[in-house]
């Protein structure tokens, strides 16, 4: 694997001498001034480039390359942000970029709950809970139908959650659920989340699906034309919120999208964490089926709790079987001969982090554990394997 960290360019708190300290050849980034939709263009991206190479690392892995609402609702503009899309692969590839990471979240990117819940050891892990996000949906954000999307005893759950919380717990609890996460690009008061909400009103999951479909089709045979690979990354939680479609989430959700646009460059982000959500993902057994699609890795570990709960594990803890991962990894690795980026998808805070400001869940010291596990947990396994 080749080993990479985040780093969300140079406000970022973390600073590129120490992502080369903790190991990692390259990072990946994108330029996250640029509006969503807009083309990317050349220039700025060769010159983030040299930043990152004057720093003694690489650039060749985007994450993200966001699609434009605009895209995922069908939207008149459709035709102009597709042309945006492709222009802006053009200018990526022009500067040496083969992989760029997407997802197809409707609105919101990942989502959680607590962004400091406290661990036996005093780290802190990023946290979501059904019932909070119930409470949230139900009772602040109001929104029309809500009940609806809950079974009673959730309901029953959240209507307790919000009585025994303040003014304050609720403003916290609304602005970790959509004033948008690291990476997210786009954040959200509720009011204003409601309206968005409405541009969903006609599009369910099989029409999603389609809208994917049909951006898929547009722009990857420009990207396959270019040597790029275009990977999807799945939905964080994998599962409808707020009423809203999510259609990147099982093994066959991404295999129906591989057999609808077979071009070489539709391809797949593996993320343990947000797969790993859902018991019925088979994650060792993907990499293993869907490996030739797979582009890029994010590997991290989810412990599941009751009640439709998680939180983020320790990268070789919780409920991903890592070895069995990365082994799996390690065999695609030897029949296709090639090295795959990966990344220690998130980490927890912990040590000096623990004082300092920090990206909830990009902090250094907790990722910089969390690669060097999976680093050694890969040498062992290649040791092994002879
Ligand atoms: C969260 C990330 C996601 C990811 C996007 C890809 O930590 O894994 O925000 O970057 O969903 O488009
Ligand atoms: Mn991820």
């Amino acid at each position: 694997m080749t080993q990479t960290m985040r780093w969300f360019g140079p406000n970022d708190p973390v600073q590129l001498r120490a992502i080369r300290q903790a190991g990692a050849t390259e990072v990946v980034t994108a330029l996250h001034e640029v509006p969503n939709g807009a083309v990317w263009e050349r220039d700025a991206i060769a010159a983030r480039k040299a930043m990152v190479r004057a720093a003694g690392l690489d650039w060749r892995v985007v994450e993200s390359l966001p699609v434009d609402e605009g895209i995922k609702t069908r939207s008149p503009e459709w035709d102009r942000l597709i042309a945006q899309y492709c222009q802006s692969l053009t200018n990526l590839a022009a500067c040496g970029i083969d992989v760029v990471t997407y997802n197809f979240m409707p609105l919101l990117d990942w989502t959680r709950t607590d962004l400091g819940w406290e661990l036996p050891d005093g780290a802190r892990a990023l946290r979501f809970e059904l019932v909070a996000l119930a409470a949230y949906d139900l009772f602040i954000l109001q929104r029309p139908g809500a009940a609806e999307s809950y079974d009673a005893a959730t309901c029953a759950a959240a209507e307790q959650r919000y009585a025994t919380m303040d003014e304050a717990a609720r403003r916290e609890l609304e602005r970790t659920i959509i004033a948008g996460l690291p990476g997210s690009e786009e954040g959200f008061t509720s009011p204003a989340f409601l309206r968005a909400i409405e541009t969903y009103a006609d599009i369910d999951a099989a029409t999603l699906r389609d809208h994917h479909v049909a951006f898929l089709a547009a722009v990857c045979p420009t990207a396959d034309a270019l040597g790029i690979r275009l990977v999807v990354h799945p939905d964080d939680p994998p599962f409808p919120i707020f009423g809203l479609p999510r259609v990147v989430s099982t093994e066959a959700d991404i295999a129906n999208l591989f057999a609808r646009v077979p071009n070489r460059s539709n391809g797949l982000c593996l993320c343990t964490g947000s797969l790993g959500v859902r018991a019925d993902n088979d994650l060792p057994g993907m990499v293993d089926r869907l490996g030739d699609r797979i582009g890029f890795l994010h590997l991290r570990s989810v412990q599941r709790e009751p009640d439709g709960a998680f939180h983020e594990a320790e990268h070789l803890g919780g409920d991903a079987a890592m070895a069995a991962i990365v082994a799996a990894v390690h065999r695609l690795s030897v029949r296709e001969h090639r090295s795959i980026p990966m990344r220690p998808d998130h980490g927890h805070q912990m040590l000096d982090d623990l004082a300092r400001i920090t990206n909830p869940g990009y902090s250094l010291l907790g990722r910089m554990r969390g690669l060097a596990e999976l680093r050694g947990l890969e040498r062992g396994l290649a040791y092994a394997a002879g």
